[in-house]
């Protein structure tokens, strides 16, 4: 992987639908979800503004989130993995609406083009009640509690970022989202567990969902790999020395040309994810087969 490639690597882990996005999710449902109840739930569901992760009891899946800015007959559509569902507040629940045979392929053709609505079909879809949680249970916080916070706190990123004319303030954005001890500047611990929530991120995204196990081995191989990613970053973007990346820094003779911004400098979301999912997949793989002790301390 070329180190020119490490910063696009997390901008593309941090905002992989940002700069395409017209929509978002709208204020107040960003959180950490469970259905039938805190306790007792199967699923959890992260949704922040442009990024979600929904964990199953086997699987989980990553990626862009497209919600409605104005709801259909009550409900907003909410456009994940290609696939429009809709949703709306009910109290404090989210309900999320499927079809009820996700399986026919016409209705759910006719779903996604548009064409059918909770407003023009009824008797057809099947509703399930999530409720907000402070936290995610503690069988999932251990592998999923890093991505979940990075992923929630990138909400804080300005939702005009990808249009911005100045990149410099959506850096600022990014930075302050992942910095943890709230002095400006990312080091190499903070860069690591970016790096980390990316690259489970990344192993979420996909058609099909991936198996808790395949996810749990990775993050191990993310575990050892991150530390090294963040040197090479810092070793390659720390100009003043200080062991801490700057938002500066993150966006220095990037995005500092007239109107250059981040749509201008970086590829669609679905080349981004694929782009980075090979970049990061080459670099675990070549970092695995390296013998202890290769890594710089
Ligand atoms: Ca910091």
């Amino acid at each position: 992987m070329p180190r020119t490639a490490l910063p696009a690597a997390l901008l593309a882990a941090c905002l992989p639908a940002a700069a395409a996005a017209q929509e978002g999710a709208a204020p107040g449902w960003s959180g950490i979800w469970r259905n039938d109840s805190c306790g007792s739930g199967t699923d959890s569901w992260v949704l922040g503004a442009d990024l979600e992760l929904v964990i199953n009891e086997g699987d989980f899946f990553a990626g862009p989130v497209a919600i409605s800015p104005e709801p259909l007959a009550g409900w907003y559509r909410y456009i994940a993995g290609g696939t429009s569902f809709y949703i709306r507040r009910d109290g404090d629940s989210l309900i999320f609406r499927d079809l009820l045979d996700p399986d026919d392929e016409a209705l759910s053709d006719a779903v996604n083009a548009g064409e059918v609505t909770p407003a023009t079909h009824s008797g057809i879809w099947e509703d399930t009640a999530y409720h907000r949680c402070e936290r995610l249970p503690a069988a999932s916080q251990l592998l999923f509690g890093e991505l979940a916070a990075v992923l929630l706190a990138l909400d804080a990123v300005p939702r005009d970022c990808g249009r911005d004319a100045e990149g410099g303030s959506c850096m600022e954005g990014i930075a302050a989202a992942l910095d943890l001890g709230g002095d400006g500047k990312l080091n190499r611990a903070e860069l690591a567990r970016a790096l980390r929530a990316a690259a489970l991120f990344v192993d979420g995204t996909g058609d099909e969902a991936t198996e808790l196990g395949d996810a749990a081995g990775e993050q191990v191989a993310a575990l050892a790999a991150a530390p090294f990613l963040a040197s090479l970053m810092l070793a390659s973007f720390d100009y003043s020395g200080d062991g801490s990346l700057s938002a500066e820094e993150l966006a220095a003779d990037r995005f500092a040309g007239p109107g250059s911004d981040l749509s201008d400098a970086l590829p669609g979301a679905a080349e981004f994810g694929a782009m980075l999912g090979r970049n990061l997949g080459t670099l675990m793989n070549l970092l695995e087969s390296l013998p202890p002790g290769s890594f710089p301390p």
